[in-house]
């Protein structure tokens, strides 16, 4: 990890007054995939879930133990190269996507400012191939890089299925007649998704001068429909409450989290929650987090579903747009920043 210059630290360390560790959320919302309950029971509960903190666990989800357990430590090796190392092996991913912000990342989280105590790998999923970009089979700069890109490969499959039938279920509950209204979306061979692999080291020196808490990554809702999570146990995940405050997720590396992201929140009408989180940095322990974006193909027109409309006595709470629209939108912004307000319609 980098040094950090001075006003680098003042943006990632936090002032003593907000230095007190975010108290654990009491009921994180559980959705068991296993069959644990009946399909009408889950459904309820991913609606009930989304509705409020806009967050969930899920569980029972199929995904095997062993390949989480190697994704994890392929992704511990990989941020263990040295620095020249870890960009030249990233560099292709970049390459293949120019002027997209794909590759390795170093404290600069996109293009406006934003520093975080974190490291990372930012990947294109190919929605055909089902493909973190570059494309299985293109010669790697590192054959370990190489490896770890086929077991994301592995991953971002498995992750897929049951991010699927997440989103059927959320259709279920949220009566819907076309079932498959929401995975279409995300399943089509345009749908634009991303894989991120985030590192947050830890930080002892900065513990030494009294900096407890660093920023790891910082506030903000995601932009696509939703992302799921995993990471190892370390802890770091906070979510932001209605009330405006803040509550610790505890790691539990046997599950996934799910987050409503801004775009699920326009197509519920505003009934789901885009969930505001961050991850804070004050273990001793490194933090690694896989997270799958799901977005829509670019050219998709996105509004609130007439469904969910009518329910809302006919308010329509967010005009149209496409994803690409959307995007580009995102990107002007700083992480903090409120990127639905450009949508609403009143
Ligand atoms: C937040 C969610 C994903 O990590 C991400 C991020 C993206 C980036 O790191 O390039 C953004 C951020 C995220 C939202 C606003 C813009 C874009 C950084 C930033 C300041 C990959 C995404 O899709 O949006």
């Amino acid at each position: 990890m980098v040094v950090l210059a001075k006003g680098e630290l003042e943006q990632i360390a936090l002032p003593a007054a907000v230095q007190k560790a975010a108290p654990p959320l009491a009921d994180v919302p559980e959705v068991d995939l296993g069959g644990g309950a009946c399909r009408a029971d889950a459904a309820r509960a991913v609606v009930a879930a989304c509705e409020g903190h806009g967050f969930f666990k899920v569980t029972g989800h199929g995904v095997p133990a062993g390949l989480l357990a190697r994704v994890e430590a392929a992704a511990a090796a990989f941020f263990e190269m040295a620095q020249p190392e870890k960009e030249a092996a990233a560099a292709a991913a970049a390459a293949a996507a120019p002027g997209s912000p794909f590759g390795y990342g170093s404290k600069r989280i996109g293009c406006n400012g934003d520093l975080g105590w974190v490291e990372y790998l930012l990947l294109g999923v190919a929605a055909a191939a089902a493909a973190p970009l570059p494309a299985h089979g293109e010669a790697s700069p590192s054959p370990s890089y190489g490896s770890f890109r086929d077991i994301l490969n592995e991953y971002v499959v498995a992750v897929r299925a049951m991010m699927w039938e997440v989103l059927k279920l959320m259709a279920e509950g949220l009566g819907l007649k076309e079932k498959d209204a929401l995975v279409r979306l995300v399943s089509h061979e345009e749908s634009d998704s991303v894989l991120r692999v985030n590192h947050y080291p830890p930080h002892h020196e900065l513990k030494q001068q009294g900096h407890g808490r660093l920023t790891g990554f910082g506030e903000h809702t995601d932009p696509q429909i939703i992302s799921v999570l995993r990471s190892n146990d370390t802890s770091g995940l906070e979510i932001s409450l209605r009330d405006g405050s803040w509550a610790s997720v505890s790691p539990d590396r046997k599950s996934f989290f799910v987050n409503v992201g801004d775009v699920l929140q326009v197509l519920t009408n505003g009934r789901f929650r885009s969930v505001r989180h961050r991850v804070m940095v004050s273990s001793p322990r490194p933090r690694v987090s896989v997270i799958f974006f799901a977005g829509p193909p670019p050219r998709e027109r996105l509004a609130p579903l007439p469904w969910l409309v009518a329910e809302d006595g006919g308010r329509r709470r967010y005009r149209e747009f496409t994803w690409r629209e959307y995007k580009a939108s995102a990107y002007r912004t700083k992480l903090a920043e409120n990127r639905l307000c450009h949508f609403e319609t009143e």
